[in-house]
């Protein structure tokens, strides 16, 4: 099939799983299209059977936001025409679902039928799309697309919950690829941490929503009784308060801020905890993305996460903002007696969520929408 991939290009969860998703399918034979405003950060190097499609954003003067949108949608319509796509899957809803409606309607004049595949992620039900602003072009495009996904049980019910939706969606987890190794890392764990010393991970893009500041106050209370290091992975606005916190609790030391890292498995083969304390998490990619390196996860219990980590298996879950109960959680974790233990389990629960289990589930969809 030829399929076009229309996804945000940037660090967040959806654009790496839209990214991993093509390349996997080009893996497949499928002939994959990208379509986005600048090179996806996971798209690596050259890959057989994969296009990337630039959507240049104009800068008129008269404009004071660049209309970014219409630009998309005008450049799904060359690609579907001149590359003869079957169909278009765009990840996350705002405002990829509401242009691939519009490429399709201009299509359709020019007599090209386009099904198209909304992919939805989270934020773009629970935080953005919930702004009353949004929620009619939203709810819309859901039911105008020729089928809608879903990434947890939890982000379906949200859905169900605050848009008026009637189209069918369906739950298609995300995935990890089991490829890497612990054993594989680039990196020395004595480059962070000494003999004895725990590493404790986070990764994320320091919105709000991730509840950084909280990662900071649960391992502060746990190094008082494991000795361990934090490393931070990614970088966003809430960065800033997170340095001054960890200059206030005098732990710079112990907290070390590694920024924005493309490969972020390396960082993950020398971890021993993962923390995501999220106030809302549709999914959690992070979080098992940390599991399948053998990584277990303390984490909140918010949203999709409880269909990912598993509770006092692949690790713990408490309640948002609940940092006392995350560090008991933690320390007990990280205890010689247990941490092997919880090792092997995240490693297990991660196998449920393969790339090889997780494709099949989108190649059905698109082969039903094509034969249409
Ligand atoms: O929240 C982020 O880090 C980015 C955001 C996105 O859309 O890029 O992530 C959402 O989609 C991910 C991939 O499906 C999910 O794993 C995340 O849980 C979800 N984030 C939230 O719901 C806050």
């Amino acid at each position: 099939m030829k399929i076009g991939i229309v996804l945000y290009p940037t660090f967040g969860g959806s654009g790496v799983v839209a990214t991993e998703l093509g390349k996997a399918l080009a893996n497949k034979g499928h002939e994959i299209h990208f379509i986005t405003y600048s090179q996806p950060v996971r798209l690596g190097g050259f890959t057989k059977n994969v296009f990337y499609h630039e959507v240049s954003v104009s800068d008129y003067p008269l404009f004071d936001f660049q209309p970014y949108e219409t630009e998309l949608a005008s450049k799904m319509v060359d690609v579907v025409k001149y590359e003869n796509l079957d169909l278009i899957h765009v990840h996350y809803a705002i405002p990829h679902a509401s242009a691939a409606y519009m490429a399709k309607q201009i299509l359709k004049t020019q007599g090209i039928s386009i099904p198209y595949v909304t992919t939805l992620h989270g934020t773009d039900i629970t935080l953005v799309g919930r702004d009353p602003s949004f929620e009619p072009v939203i709810t819309f495009c859901i039911n105008e697309s020729d089928a809608v996904t879903a990434v947890s049980k939890s982000l379906k019910e949200d859905t169900l919950k605050h848009f008026n939706v009637q189209n069918e969606i369906t739950v298609v987890p995300n995935f990890i690829s089991l490829d890497k190794k612990r054993s594989d890392s680039k990196i020395n764990r004595s480059l962070y941490a000494t003999q004895g010393e725990k590493i404790v991970s986070h990764i994320s893009n320091f919105r709000k929503v991730k509840r950084v500041e909280d990662v900071i106050r649960v391992f502060a209370e746990a190094i008082k009784t494991v000795p361990a290091k934090l490393l931070f992975v990614g970088d966003g606005p809430e960065r800033y308060s997170c340095e001054l916190l960890c200059r206030e609790l005098s732990l710079c030391e112990h907290i070390l801020f590694l920024g924005k890292i493309r490969d972020t498995s390396d960082v993950l083969a020398i971890s021993d905890a993962f923390l995501l304390p999220s106030q809302t998490e549709s999914f959690g990619l992070a979080a098992l993305e940390a599991m399948s390196m053998g990584v277990p996860v303390v984490s909140s219990n918010s949203g999709g996460i409880p269909e990912v980590n598993k509770h006092e298996f692949s690790g713990f879950l408490s309640d948002v903002g609940d940092v006392n109960d995350m560090s008991k959680n933690l320390i007990h974790m990280l205890s010689d007696e247990h941490l092997e233990t919880f090792r092997s389990n995240a490693l297990k629960q991660a196998e449920a969520f393969t790339i090889e289990k997780v494709l099949p589930m989108y190649e059905d969809i698109y082969t039903k929408l094509v034969e249409q």
